[in-house]
């Protein structure tokens, strides 16, 4: 089989230091463009891994990154609430020189790191019985969830005009180990994260797809279809952290938003 090589920005951050814990593999090989060289462990023993530091919203910097890339693993952007400013110059123009340089390569796979805050608006008495839908029409709940929404929309662009292939994935709670009882139902375990990632990249794909990026939680309301067609399988439930969590903050509260604290920041304040 061919030899990929895979660009994935925002390395450095929690979800990417999640993707690139595990060992080297046959057959791939890594670019990883952040701003600042990611601290990883054994990083610099690794021969299957390249750094490049730069910026995504410097257009020059993204295309000399993208030379002999063939794939791509969006994860860098501000991450939370921000300036609108700032949202549009890193999340969305830095998204459209990501999708630029990976068309004028000829990407053939391109993951989009989207998030629960893309649909936060959401809350469980708008799920029917099989779960929210994977798909479910973008109701953002700050400007940063509205920036991966229209970095989704941004994508399909790209797909539909090209030979690119995509799939976005609505992250929930992507840590180690949940950090709050109300984010139990949308964690994604590390293990989980990896798979997911796998599928996207190995197995049969329709040209465009939306996937949650949730473990099969036992309190989730998320619909498990999405990941179901690419042939990602869950290992895990946040159930087994249930009891470090006062009772009060893990009851399903019908009306509670997807997107539960992002809902009631204040528009543009970076948080
Ligand atoms: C996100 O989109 C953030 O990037 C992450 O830091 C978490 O806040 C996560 O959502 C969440 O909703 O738990």
């Amino acid at each position: 089989t061919a030899e990929r090589r895979v660009l994935i920005t925002g390395a450095s951050g929690t979800m990417g230091r999640i993707l690139l814990d595990r060992p080297e593999r046959q057959g791939w090989s890594y670019v990883l463009f952040d701003p600042v060289a990611p601290e990883i462990e054994g990083l610099a023993d690794r021969g299957d891994i390249a750094v490049v530091t730069g910026d995504v919203s410097d257009a020059q910097a993204v295309a000399s990154a993208m030379q002999g890339v063939t794939d791509v693993v969006h994860l860098g952007a501000l991450s939370v609430e921000d300036y609108w400013e700032d949202i549009l110059r890193v999340n969305i123009g830095g998204t459209r020189n990501l999708l630029e340089a990976a068309a004028a390569q000829g990407v053939g796979r391109f993951v989009f790191a989207s998030s629960n805050h893309a649909v936060g608006c959401y809350t469980p008495s708008d799920a029917g019985p099989a779960g929210l839908a994977d798909d479910a029409e973008a109701r953002p709940d700050t400007y940063y969830g509205w920036s991966k929404a229209a970095g989704e929309d941004l994508l399909r662009l790209y797909c539909e005009r090209t030979q690119m292939r995509g799939v976005v994935i609505r992250i929930g709670h992507c840590f180690p180990e949940p950090l709050t009882g109300p984010r139990l139902p949308f964690w994604l375990s590390p293990r989980d994260a990896r798979a997911l990632l796998d599928a996207c990249l190995e197995n049969d794909i329709a040209p465009f797809q939306t996937v949650w990026g949730s473990s099969a939680n036992t309190r989730s309301w998320l619909s498990l279809e999405g990941g179901k067609k690419i042939g990602f399988v869950s290992a895990d439930d946040s159930e087994q952290f249930v009891d470090r969590f006062p009772a009060d903050s893990i009851a399903i509260d019908p009306d509670g938003p997807l997107g539960a604290h992002f809902v009631s920041v204040p528009l543009g304040v970076p948080m």
